[in-house]
């Protein structure tokens, strides 16, 4: 069993006991005998298998476990101390049971509460907060069922909850909270990078663009849907003028995977202001790394990339042979772009194509017809890659693969999701039930640069209630606290760093650091044995625990944040800051 599927088993069993207990309580209050019984002993017996799911749970990393055995255990203990034995005792009348029951249900509640609403890491203010929930409800149950609660029951749950109040349960804004991030408004060219040897101009404005035979609405570069292809030889010096039209909620360029000068990163609020509708910003730098990335407007990232926001950088070593596609494909509308192309190629002739994934959720990719390798992923390329058939590869948000082969006398197709997005003739491949290429045992390994570590950070990922803000969200979360709050990562020019970032979340969390490649070590204690992986992007699924090394040599402020851009809105952005 996967630690994303022990997760969610922990989390259902959770639920059905709290429900049995709930549902026991009220059905022994209604003097139903049978019925309350019957969902006790099914509550009792859900109760006691969470021990089993929390132990396997603590075993596979503490950060999955740790508020389940802090809180939840303890509440689950109390739960069957205490309606355990009267249900034994077979009570004459069923009714005497229902505040057992009851306040069964509310522990195995309030434990998973603390879970859902706030997870890792835990408190003591929480535990304390959630025994004073549960023995409030109890209170007040007994009163409703007629007879006088014990004062003692009153007295703890007051004097929990003031404990709770006065250690703090770090749901709501605290004094001590994170330092803000320096915002840089000013334009500011950190390295002479040279004369100009590329001019591209971006226009950002609204458009009515053509998918599918369908007019669409949509936020575009220069009118089009992705924007104009950028296209470098390695040395040229980029210089890319942004104006925005009409775009109220402004506009910037982030250059996706190309680590750039912090002042050229485009992210508005920290390394430049967003750009109005009227203004412009001009962004200069040198293209020295080879490889297919993506650039994308950063303000208010969620909408404006799904609006259309977006396009190709491609820095080549030298004008292209033979076939060089890009493919990046998108969700427009809820319409996939790009429309079907179908191009002859003659037998012989050298392919590369460049996938990109520009929306917010991974992509499943399949070439069918040849053989092919992969020779780059995120634009750096990997150590022999060796031929592969009938493999699928599963794209990251914001993840770029490069597929190369040798075009074959008979036709090639490539689909993403099952749809063919280019071609070179008829192909018909069920190509669903194959196999997905794992990139971590992908080519020729070779050791780790670096045998010890500067700073280590660990990222853990959940989801919580945020009460920092003037409106209470259900964030998704980093370390239990969401953007503007989550405490920025701190690290000095030349140091070795390491990130362990934890997945206790139910959904994917593609993950990108910006300005800098980071070297995968491990996923989930399996320590990487294929080509050196430096990614920009990488998907860390539900229950997953990935160790990435990098080293700091890129100063300035940076945002590290999770490319599912809904996610980073609702909270899932950090920065990683030079002292
Ligand atoms: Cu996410």
């Amino acid at each position: 069993m996967t630690v994303g599927s022990l997760l969610a088993a922990d989390l259902v069993i959770a639920v059905l006991a709290a429900a049995g207990w709930l549902g026991g309580g009220a059905a022994s209050a209604a003097r139903r005998r049978p019925l309350a019984l019957g969902l006790a002993a099914f509550a009792l017996l859900a109760t006691l298998a969470r021990a089993v799911t929390i132990t396997a749970l603590a075993r596979a990393g503490w950060w999955f476990a740790a508020e389940k055995v802090l809180v939840a255990a303890p509440l689950s203990l109390a739960a069957v101390a205490v309606a355990g034995p009267r249900l034994l005792r077979a009570p004459g009348d069923i009714r005497s049971v229902a505040v057992p029951l009851l306040f069964a249900g509310y522990a195995v509640s309030g434990g998973l509460l603390v879970t859902v609403l706030h997870g890792y890491p835990a408190s003591p203010g929480l535990g304390l907060l959630a025994v004073a929930g549960v023995l409030a409800a109890t209170a007040v149950s007994w009163r409703a069922l007629g007879r006088r609660p014990s004062p003692t029951v009153s007295r703890v749950a007051l004097a929990a909850a003031v404990a709770a109040l006065v250690t703090g349960t770090g749901l709501a804004a605290t004094p001590d909270a994170a330092p803000a991030v320096p915002h840089d408004h000013e334009y500011r060219d950190a390295r002479t990078v040279g004369e100009p040897t590329r001019r591209f101009t971006l226009t950002a404005g609204t458009a009515t663009v053509s998918v599918s035979g369908r007019d669409v609405g949509a936020w575009a570069f220069n009118g089009q849907v992705p924007g104009p292809e950028l296209t470098a030889t390695v040395g040229d010096v980029l210089e890319v003028t942004l104006r925005n039209r009409d775009i109220g909620r402004g506009v910037t360029l982030h250059w996706h995977g190309y680590d750039v000068p912090n002042s050229q990163d485009g992210v508005p609020g920290v390394t430049q202001a967003a750009v109005l509708p009227g203004q412009e910003f001009v962004y200069r730098f040198r293209a020295d790394q080879v490889g297919t990335y993506w650039y994308h407007t950063h303000a208010v990232s969620d909408v404006g990339v799904r609006m259309g926001l977006y396009g190709v950088l491609v820095v080549r070593p030298a004008p292209p042979t033979g076939v060089d596609v890009t493919v990046p494909a998108h969700t427009l509308a809820n319409l996939p772009l790009p429309a079907p192309r179908a191009e002859p190629v003659q037998a012989g002739t050298p392919v590369r194509l460049r996938l990109i994934n520009t929306d917010s959720t991974t992509h499943r990719y399949a070439l069918a017809g040849t053989p092919f390798q992969v020779a780059a992923i995120d634009g750096s390329d990997l150590r022999g890659p060796t031929p592969l058939v009938d493999t699928a590869v599963l794209i990251p948000a914001g993840g770029r693969y490069d597929l190369v082969f040798t075009a074959p006398a008979t036709p090639v197709a490539l689909f993403v999701d099952g749809r063919t997005v280019w071609s070179t003739g008829g192909v018909s491949a069920a190509t669903g039930g194959w196999p997905v290429l794992d990139p971590l045992g992908y080519g020729v390994g070779s050791p780790v640069p670096w045998s010890r570590y500067d700073k280590e950070f660990t990222l853990v990922l959940d989801r919580g209630l945020d009460l920092h803000g003037l409106r209470p969200r259900y964030a998704h979360t980093v370390n239990g606290a969401a953007d503007p709050d989550i405490p920025p990562q701190v690290v000095r020019l030349g140091d070795v760093v390491k990130f362990t970032i934890v997945n206790r979340s139910s959904v994917v969390h593609p993950w990108h650091l910006h300005g800098h490649h980071v070297l995968v070590l491990s996923r989930n204690k399996e320590p990487a044995t294929g080509s050196p992986l430096w990614l920009d992007s990488f998907d860390v699924r539900p229950g997953d625990v990935w160790e990435v090394g990098f080293r700091a040599d890129n100063p300035g402020v940076w945002a590290n944040h999770c490319h599912n851009l809904a996610h980073a809105d609702a909270g899932m952005t950090l920065h990683l800051m030079y002292s």
